[in-house]
């Protein structure tokens, strides 16, 4: 395997390169006054994101080195604002994500619409290096910072009955300008398993590169379940459901044939219309050797129990 989860005392502090450089390269790019420093940074205004302190690294990271901050925050997919990969830096500059709560509902003994400063306490965050695996076959390397999914829905106290977990973005037509049209139904949804939604793995992520999370990343909290593909990791979450059926699901509803419930990442499993055997990491020359997927993203040791038994060809 060429990812592996490395011990606490593994991870060198130097690889991960520092928010202070961040800083003084946003600075001096501001300071130069290069026109371009607004559509590389666009998160805040003249200002950084707000810095997260005290996180402890999380043994849950990718050996691997980050993708550049600037890729990161101007390569997205977020069609709430806008299709295009550089639409969401340019059209969520303004969005204020501020104040947030998000409504927990269905199968729990604890329901309610909980402020976002009482869902995760700065004390409980970790950063954690993830891949992040588009269905388009490129991928990320990406410093989350963020708590464990568990953690969060045990406080809900989930009923027997909870046996799945969906999610839902914002919608807002006002602030989030793609929703204007009908690109995809709205509000984008997404969904895990009971099982999965509980896996170590799976956080709700509330910042990047030890700051607050820049809206077109999905600010404030949005899901990362790094084994599957991309889409699954929903953005400016405003609700959390447990249910006892299946929920619909945004891009499985848009398009059944192409995109299934589960997204696990799986190399032997095309999408129809383009290989997924390879890909192409963001920030890489266009030149370079791409990629070979890994099946479950190269958590395969950690999450293939989840899926024992189960026809992946079927369970796409
Ligand atoms: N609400 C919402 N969440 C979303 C999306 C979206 O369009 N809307 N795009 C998804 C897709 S396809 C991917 S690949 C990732 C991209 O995350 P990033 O822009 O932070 O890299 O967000 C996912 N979450
Ligand atoms: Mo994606």
């Amino acid at each position: 395997m060429l990812i592996k989860i490395r011990k606490p005392s593994d991870v060198r502090s130097s690889e991960i390169t520092p928010k202070e450089v961040f800083l003084g390269r946003r600075r001096f790019i501001q300071g130069a006054g290069l026109a371009a420093a607004g559509v590389l940074f666009p998160f805040g205004s003249a200002d950084a994101g707000a810095a997260l302190p005290g996180v402890v690294k999380s043994p849950y990271t990718v050996d691997q080195e980050p993708t550049p901050l600037e890729f990161v925050t101007t390569y997205n997919n977020f069609y709430e604002f806008g299709t295009g990969k550089d639409d969401p830096a340019k059209n969520a500059r303004k969005f204020n994500p501020k104040p947030w709560s998000v409504a927990v509902s269905g199968e729990v003994s604890k329901p309610g619409v909980y402020a976002l400063e009482d869902l995760i306490k700065p004390h409980q965050l970790e950063e954690r290096v993830y891949r992040l695996r588009c269905v388009e076959a490129w991928s990320m390397v990406v410093p989350w910072v963020g708590i464990p999914l568990a953690d969060v829905l045990k406080r809900f106290e989930p009923t027997p009955g909870a046996k799945f977990v969906a999610f839902e973005t914002l919608f807002d037509p006002e602030r989030m300008p793609g929703q204007r049209r009908p690109v995809l139904k709205w509000p984008y949804i997404e969904a895990l398993r009971m099982d999965e939604a509980m896996h170590p793995l799976a956080i709700l992520a509330v910042g990047l590169y030890g700051e607050e999370l820049p809206n077109q990343n999905g600010a404030p909290i949005r899901l990362i379940t790094p084994w599957k593909y991309g889409f699954k990791s929903i953005k400016s979450i405003v609700s959390i459901r447990l249910m006892e059926t299946m929920p619909p699901t945004t891009w499985n509803r848009s398009g059944p044939g192409e995109y299934g419930f589960y997204a696990n990442v799986n190399p032997n499993v095309d999408h129809p219309r383009w290989s997924q055997k390879k890909e192409r990491r963001i920030g890489d020359s266009y030149f370079a050797p791409k990629k070979k997927t890994l099946m479950f993203n190269g958590y395969e040791d950690e999450v293939a129990g989840l899926y024992a038994g189960m026809d992946l060809k079927k369970f796409f």
